[in-house]
Formats: C-alpha cells, sequence, structure tokens
C-alpha cells in the first residue's frame, strides 16, 4: 500500500531561503520515507517535460516565467514513500497559491507569491511515477525501517 511521490524544491524561494530542511522535517513526522534525495542544477529539457501542463495554460508567459525561475538556482529533488502520500503530501504544502493555503502549510507558513511557493508536490500517483522517472530514472533506494513501519501503520 506505500505509494511513491517526487518533490522538487524551487530556488531561489525553498533552496535560497534555507527551507530545505522545514520541508524534509515535515515530511519526515508524518511518518513518510525518505528514498531519494538530490541538488542539482535543473537542466531546462527537463523542466520543459516537467512543466509541460503550464503551457496550455491561457496566460503564455507563466510556462517560460516558471522555468526561467526553476533554472536560476539549484533545486532539491526527492522521492517520499508511504501510505497516501500523493495526496497527504499535497496538504503539508497547501494550495498553489499561498494566499489560498490553509494555515499551518508550507505555502501559507512560508510564501507569500504563486511564483515562489517553495516546493512542488505531485499531484497524481501517475505523475508521480512519471517525475520519479524523468528525476532520478526511476534509482531510488529500497530500505527497511524495521519496526517503525508498525508504529506508524496499523
Ligand atoms: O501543482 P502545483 O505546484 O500546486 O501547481 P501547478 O498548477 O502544477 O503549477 C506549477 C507551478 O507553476 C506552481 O507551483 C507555481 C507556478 N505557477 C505560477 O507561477 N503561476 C500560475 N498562475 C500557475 C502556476
Ligand atoms: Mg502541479
Amino acid at each position: 500500500p506505500l505509494r511513491e511521490a517526487s518533490y522538487a524544491l524551487y530556488n531561489p524561494d525553498g533552496v535560497a531561503r534555507s527551507l530545505t530542511g522545514e520541508v524534509i522535517k515535515r515530511f519526515e513526522n508524518k511518518g513518510y520515507k525518505l528514498v531519494a534525495i538530490k541538488m542539482l542544477n535543473a537542466q531546462r529539457s527537463v523542466l520543459e517535460k516537467h512543466y509541460a501542463h503550464l503551457a496550455d495554460l491561457p496566460n503564455k508567459n507563466i510556462f517560460p516565467e516558471v522555468v526561467n525561475h526553476m533554472t536560476s538556482g539549484p533545486v532539491v529533488a526527492m522521492v517520499w514513500e508511504g501510505r497516501g502520500v500523493v495526496e497527504g503530501g499535497r496538504q503539508i504544502l497547501g494550495a498553489t497559491r499561498p494566499w489560498q493555503a490553509a494555515p499551518g502549510t508550507i505555502r501559507a507558513d512560508f510564501a507569500t507569491d504563486v511564483g515562489r511557493n517553495i516546493c512542488h508536490g505531485s499531484d497524481t500517483v501517475e505523475n508521480a511515477n512519471k517525475e520519479i522517472e524523468l528525476w532520478f530514472n526511476n534509482q531510488i533506494v529500497e530500505w527497511n525501517r524495521g519496526k517503525v513501519e508498525d508504529a506508524i501503520y496499523e
């Protein structure tokens, strides 16, 4: 029942503001298991695939703006596993627009502008799997937390 998701931290917001640990801490506290993590300067070609859905928006400026922003500095990409992690991860992040995000979420607590909303989170399991292939070539770490699993899952 353990699902997978991929998360990439933004620059300059998430990484530049040293909020990487804040995001990781919240996912760890929830009980999700980290199975891949890396810092990288994202390739434009990878970002254009990752954000392809933004090219369909009526405002044609958003797609290039997001891709430009995401190449302006390093990002941190992560893969987390856990029951319901895609939906639960998006709850931790909050709504896309920080002014609509619920208090207590990353985007409500740390962001004001939609284009500086700290962190990406996969929106479906299908997209998560595509993103894990795109960002990690499906290279995730298989490891066992032992009895901790029984303390998290009934
Ligand atoms: O999945 P999520 O990140 O919550 O939103 P998406 O609709 O997938 O858009 C990806 C990313 O693009 C969003 O987190 C910020 C940016 N963006 C923007 O800057 N302005 C918009 N009007 C829409 C999206
Ligand atoms: Mg999205």
